[in-house]
């Protein structure tokens, strides 16, 4: 790929969405270039080889729609992929439909700049290299940017400490080490079941009690993957047509406070013996009435202090918070774990972490002495990646100015100011309310369709009006303000940041009538937007 010639488009991220991306603006006959930070293709499955990394979405529908050659010949093991075979298919994607040409590894991308004059997109790299572009699609994921571990002395440990999201690629020795793991988040409550077996100890230092379900993963039977395969067409758009992008999202018909108490439990315990996050479906207003989600929370917590066998144990495992406020985990085994005698749990809120120490972790009452110490604490989530790049649109606009109150985008697609650039997933979109396949698939459908328009239509420039733009947000508002997360405390809302603009990230309206609103814009030659 020449440096110096000019790029249709330029996609920063190697990822689901940036491989999609590329694979279908090259169908167009574009030049496009891909640029990822990391050395390989995957992206947040590139990153997160944490132990007991799994997708909470089934495999069958955690996987490509666009070709049907693709579904037909990829066999998924589990009902749940571990990350090594997510991974394994994303480079089976790369390597089958040839995106590795035109993707440049090792190179992260520092700066974005608008050329007003040219209409250009000007982008460099941490190497140096300065690629020019027609558009740029960001598709740099929306956990993928890790919280740094901020605490005080962390540079004065003597053992070795990791991040779940920037797991290094050589298997870490647990064997006889005391290990401890900060947080309690998904990524920790996959770990932690993992590691204990293996460790001498494990020390769970827990801020915030999380809700899990059983994931109740399975190999899959070769019947299974014959059915799933007959039907994908069928369980693709019975996806599209769920709020959550996700076919086996059965959602029940009813107020968990419309049922008796026995259907409501016998409700509550079919979900659970079939596990998952679908748990929160069972009624169709967990998310939303305070008293129906509390009947949910009742539910999980009687599970969590039938299995803990330690009652002190179990109630400081026992949350009590909303249930679905932070995002629910799946796990296997994690509460059981809890059981085992070298795993001890630390409530950091009635003991806080004063600082790392040269052996250890030191809370106001002991010092914790470690060989190992993991930290599971997320991420920045939806626009950290996008903000770690320097963005400058027209007028020398930087991004990170025109978000500083929060981000603001028409359809999670565009943000005013910035013309040619798209991003996928972006805030103000379902994203990660939903499954990300179905809506990485529909934002660059979405996204090719728009370029091929403007190709078309002989048009060089889009850029989302700043009308559209506001009332796309109060709009975002507006239907999170119906829910019960919007209130609460998560990385929804940028709570795990310190200084983050509270803000609700992602679209809570449901895929198919956010589908809806792209569709009837796009039909309507791109309203909303200014085209030139
Ligand atoms: O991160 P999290 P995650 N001192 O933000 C704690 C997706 N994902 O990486 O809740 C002490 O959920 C923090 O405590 P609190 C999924 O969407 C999916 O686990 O802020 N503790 C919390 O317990 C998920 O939601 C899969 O009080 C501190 C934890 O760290 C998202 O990624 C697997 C702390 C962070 O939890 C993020 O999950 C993994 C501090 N200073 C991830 N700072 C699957 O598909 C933070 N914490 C299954």
């Amino acid at each position: 790929m020449a440096k110096n010639k000019t790029l249709d488009t330029l996609i920063v991220g190697a990822g689901f969405a940036g491989m999609y991306m590329l694979h279908k603006l090259r169908k167009q006959g574009l030049e496009v270039l891909v640029l990822d930070e990391a050395s390989g293709v995957g992206g947040t499955w590139y990153w997160n080889r944490y132990p007991g990394a799994r997708c909470d979405v089934e495999s069958v529908e955690y996987s490509y729609s666009f070709s049907e050659e693709l579904q037909q010949e990829w066999k998924w093991s589990d009902r749940f992929s571990t990350q090594p075979e997510i991974l394994d298919y994303a480079n089976h994607v790369a390597d089958r439909f040839s995106l590795r040409d035109w993707i440049k590894f090792n190179s992260r991308v520092e700066s974005m700049v608008y050329s007003t004059r040219d209409n250009l997109w000007i982008t460099t790299t941490n190497s140096g290299e300065i690629y020019k572009s027609h558009y740029c699609v960001m598709a740099t994921g929306t956990l993928s940017s890790v919280n740094k571990p901020r605490f005080r002395g962390i540079d004065d440990f003597k053992g070795d400490w990791y991040v779940t999201g920037k797991w290094p690629h050589d298997p870490v020795d647990f064997k006889g080490k005391k290990v401890g793991i900060i947080g309690t988040g998904s990524s920790a409550v996959q770990t932690i079941p993992i590691i204990a077996p293996q460790v001498d100890s494990l020390t769970v230092f827990q801020r915030t009690a999380n809700y899990s379900i059983p994931a109740r993963n399975y190999s899959l039977t070769l019947e299974e993957i014959e059915k799933a395969k007959a039907n994908y067409s069928e369980i693709r758009a019975k996806a599209r047509d769920n709020r959550a992008g996700i076919a086996s999202m059965e959602v029940g018909p009813y107020s968990a406070l419309d049922v008796s108490d026995s259907d409501r439990d016998r409700e509550f315990k079919r979900r659970w013996k079939e596990g998952g996050t679908n748990f929160l479906a069972a009624f169709n207003d967990i998310g939303t009435n305070a008293e129906s989600n509390e009947k949910a929370a009742d539910f999980v917590r009687a599970r969590i202090n039938e299995v803990v066998r330690e009652t002190k144990v179990a109630d400081l495992l026992s949350p009590t918070n909303t249930i679905g406020c932070k995002r629910l985990c799946a796990d296997t085994d994690y509460y059981e774990t809890y059981n085992r005698d070298n795993v001890l749990l630390v409530d950091v809120n009635k003991t806080p972490i004063e600082r790392i120490v040269d052996e250890g972790i030191k809370t106001s009452d002991n010092v914790y002495e470690f060989d190992i110490i993991i930290f599971a604490i997320g991420f920045d989530a939806m626009t950290g990646a996008l903000l770690s790049i320097d963005i400058k649109g027209r007028n020398e606009l930087r991004l990170k100015e025109k978000w500083s109150e929060g981000p603001r985008t028409f359809l999670g697609l565009c943000s005013e100011g910035f013309p040619n650039m798209f991003m996928i997933t972006g805030p103000g979109s379902p994203s990660v309310l939903s499954n990300m396949m179905t809506s990485i698939e529909q934002h660059v459908e979405w996204v090719s369709d728009c370029v091929s328009y403007m190709s078309s239509h002989g048009k060089n420039a889009i850029e989302a009006k700043l009308d559209s733009e506001n009332q796309w947000m109060d709009h975002v508002e507006e239907v999170a303000a119906d829910t019960l997360r919007y209130s609460c405390n998560s990385w929804y809302v940028g709570a795990n940041i310190p200084g983050k603009k509270r803000i609700f990230l992602p679209y809570a309206g449901g895929f198919p009538k956010y589908t809806e609103r792209c569709n009837e814009v796009a039909a309507k030659g791109y309203e909303g937007f200014t085209i030139a």
